[in-house]
């Protein structure tokens, strides 16, 4: 007879299987992808100081195409909604600027120098 050799599979303490699944399905990355502040950014129009009338509250620009007035680019008079924003700059500036009609006239609600 044969002593069957019984092969001792050495079953290592079937260390209780620590599935650390660290599974941090993390979903950073994921920028919003709709395009805002378009909007603010369509309404800018683009001009050139020409002269300032602090007194008045007035400024001449020579300025492009202002799209939310439907006008075309000319130089003219414009009203400014606050005087201090004659303070920020001087003749033969560039600028974007806001524009609105209020109270029937063409009224600058927000201007900023342009580098
Ligand atoms: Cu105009």
């Amino acid at each position: 007879m044969k002593a069957f050799a019984t092969p001792i599979l050495a079953i290592l303490m079937a260390g209780a299987a620590t599935l650390a699944s660290a599974q941090a399905h993390q979903h950073a990355g994921h920028g919003p992808h709709e395009p805002t502040a378009t909007n603010a950014a369509a309404a800018l129009s683009e001009g050139e100081v020409k002269k300032i009338d602090k007194e008045a509250g007035k400024i001449t620009l020579r300025h492009g195409e202002i799209r939310n007035l439907n006008m075309a680019a000319m130089t003219m008079v414009l009203r400014v909604q606050d005087p201090a924003m004659l303070d920020q700059v001087e003749v033969g500036d560039k600028v974007q600027f806001a524009a609105e009609r209020l109270n029937g006239a063409i009224t600058i609600v927000q201007m900023q120098k342009t580098q």
